[in-house]
């Protein structure tokens, strides 16, 4: 009986390492921790920048710092039609995740509408979601808007490529700012108050080996 009782808390063990380095990103440098774009294959056009950096203000006061960690990306525009981003195709399982977070800093006005986005394409080149975007049709003249979390499902095993992108609408003035951050290892999310499943595994855990304590003293 012993030994199928510690059989049954390694199991539970095993479970908790393998739920814990399920949160960890398929991707290289997600959360840009290495300072710099170590990873991300860069599509920046004269006059446009794609950085990392520590924070940001946005052009009505908006403070912005890392979702994680000490780095972030920020990509600003040129164009028209010219889109500044950076990629990074990544091989996934049926179902597994690709997260993380974006900020847009509209610095124009209607009807100058930019436009910053993530988009996932699939090995073919074709694009098969768009898990974030922003433009200025949708919000305010100079909007400074919040870190926003987005996630998506691949919807089978395969080759994809992650993009994150802003473009100027129209013409080329009034550079605004599209802000990119993940998360790279275990760890709960902002705001989230309920325990991660690797928590809720640890719980029962603990609780499985209590009730062995307590049978072996005889309570
Ligand atoms: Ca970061
Ligand atoms: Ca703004
Ligand atoms: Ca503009």
């Amino acid at each position: 009986m012993e030994v199928r009782r510690w059989t049954v808390v390694a199991l539970i063990v095993a479970a908790a390492v393998i739920g814990t380095a399920a949160f960890a990103s398929p991707l290289t440098n997600a959360g840009f921790e290495t300072g710099d774009l170590t990873g991300w294959t860069q599509n920046v056009p004269s006059g446009a920048s794609a950085t990392v950096v520590s924070s940001h203000t946005g052009d009505l006061g908006k403070t912005y710092s890392p979702v994680y960690g000490d780095w972030f990306a920020l990509l600003k525009t040129d164009g028209p039609g010219s889109a500044c981003t950076i990629s990074q195709s990544v091989s996934l399982t049926d179902g597994q995740t690709l997260s993380g977070w974006a900020a847009f800093d509209l610095r124009d006005y209607s009807p100058y509408d930019d436009s910053a986005w993530v988009r996932v394409f699939d090995g073919t080149g074709s694009q098969v979601a768009q898990p974030w975007y922003l433009g200025g049709e949708t919000v305010d003249d100079y909007y400074d808007g919040p870190w926003t979390y987005w996630s998506w499902d691949a919807p089978s095993a395969g080759t994809y490529t992650l993009e994150y992108g802003v473009v100027n609408d129209e013409e080329s003035y009034c550079d605004s700012y599209a802000l990119f951050d993940a998360e790279e290892g275990a760890g709960p999310e902002p705001g989230d108050d309920s325990p991660e499943p690797a928590t809720w595994v640890l719980l029962l855990a603990t609780g499985a080996l209590g009730g062995w304590a307590r049978r072996r003293r005889g309570d």
